[in-house]
């Protein structure tokens, strides 16, 4: 199925089409019992009869909510949710739609005094200040979040990465499609949508393409131009901060070198990802990004001006906090293998996007995580130190495979890890 074939089934079966033609079919229900009984009245009432289950026969074979269809033309043929927006559906996919007891729930945002509860906010222009090394620790232990600001990434570069993410997803589809798993040059870049679609009860509406850096030459043969360069420099401009953050992070542990078995469990790869959420018809029925933590380290997101992240608070788990969107400021939040290596100091924050009715929303997502041959588990230096671990060694690799093998699941990815007492 074509997107013009999609749409034009999808016209047909706007309600307010086949209410036009079920007042049609009254209308000549009318005609029979007044005064031009055209033809043979029995002959009437069979056409009419034929007509209705005509009618009633597309209504209910709407495409868009028959499952094959959607996931045919979401997923197979490439269109994403991007996809359906385009067309103008007026109500969400089944597949899409979260049971009642599994949707957002407004009365539980956290707020003060009638605003957004504060992430901490964290200017980077003073490391060298120990009050703000131990801020930044102490967040990392009692949040899981916080946003930075003078982080040093140019901000021209925070801008042209986000106009590259639009530029990614509107090509033709046909652009788009060269980079699905099964077309894809590399397994290195894979455009999708939802989280796991083969795995997922009910499906996010969000579209994303998935860049792992491997090598710049790598990326400079594989990774879509459009937004290949924008990718590359941003990355690379966000390495000296996360190293900043790292060097400080580590120094809460009272770990004073980094050497390279940490490195490569702190950042030994790197992998960013282009979000895509398009308006969405039902909002309130569904999720962008449903509930889940990061398996990375550390994720540095930038978002754009629309908002709708949330994340669960730390010291009160029936409450939510916007993350508001900040001009030039990058949310850093910790993964689920820095609270394995830190052994549950530092704590990953879990984390939804809702869906919006006005508006697309895009964000640009880089994951540092642990080499996906090296083995995390509590440094040996804390365990030196007397604690006790809480989590076993696990390969990174077991990990992801792990994580992607199931729908999103709040903060449990993590119970993989742990030792069962
Ligand atoms: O789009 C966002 O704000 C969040 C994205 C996210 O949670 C993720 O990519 O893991």
């Amino acid at each position: 199925m074509d997107q013009s074939s999609m749409r034009q089934s999808n016209i047909i079966m706007q309600p307010e089409q086949w209410s036009i033609a079920w007042s049609f079919s009254l209308y000549m229900h009318y005609l029979k019992h007044s005064f031009i009984p055209i033809i043979n009245p029995k002959k009437y009432t069979k056409i009419l009869i034929i007509f209705r289950a005509l009618i009633l026969t597309m209504a209910t074979s709407n495409p868009v909510t028959s499952l094959k269809n959607t996931n045919e033309f979401v997923q197979n043929q490439g269109y994403g949710v991007k996809g359906l927006a385009d067309i103008g559906i007026k109500s969400l996919p089944n597949q899409y739609i979260q049971p009642q007891e599994k949707r957002f729930n407004i009365d539980k945002i956290s707020v003060t005094n009638g605003h957004d509860s504060a992430i901490p906010i964290i200017d980077m222009s003073n490391l060298d200040d120990q009050n703000v090394e131990k801020l930044i620790c102490d967040v990392a232990e009692k949040w899981g979040i916080l946003q930075i600001i003078n982080h040093g990434v140019p901000l021209n570069m925070l801008q042209e990465v986000k106009d590259a993410t639009y530029r990614f997803f509107e090509l033709p589809v046909e652009e788009k499609r060269r980079y699905l798993v099964k077309n894809s040059p590399t397994s290195n870049v894979k455009y999708g949508t939802s989280f796991s679609p083969d795995f997922e009860r009910v499906l996010d509406w969000k579209d994303y393409l998935s860049l792992l850096f491997k090598s710049e030459e790598e990326a400079l043969a594989y990774w879509p131009l459009t937004c290949r360069d924008e990718a590359l420099d941003y990355l690379k401009s966000t390495e000296n901060v996360i190293r900043n953050l790292f060097k400080i992070l580590m120094k809460g542990l009272d770990i004073h070198e980094i050497d390279e078995e940490k490195e490569s469990q702190l950042m030994g790869s790197m992998r960013i990802n282009l979000n895509y959420y398009p308006k969405c018809p039902n909002p309130e029925l569904t999720f962008g990004f449903s509930h889940h933590t990061d398996i990375s380290t550390l994720t540095i997101l930038l978002q754009d001006d629309v908002g709708g992240l949330y994340v669960r608070r730390l010291d009160d788990d029936e409450s939510w906090i916007h993350v508001p969107p900040m001009d030039g400021a990058l949310v850093v939040n910790i993964g689920d293998s820095l609270q394995i290596l830190s052994n549950g100091k530092y704590k990953s924050v879990e984390h939804l996007v809702i869906a919006n009715g006005t508006t697309s929303r895009v964000s640009v997502a880089t994951f540092v995580n642990p080499s996906p041959n090296v083995t995390i588990a509590p440094f040996q230096e804390i365990i030196d130190k007397g604690d006790k671990p809480i989590y076993k060694k696990v390969l990174f690799l077991d990990y992801v495979k792990h994580f992607f093998s199931k729908s999103h699941c709040g903060k449990a990815t993590i119970e993989f890890a742990k030792i069962s007492n």
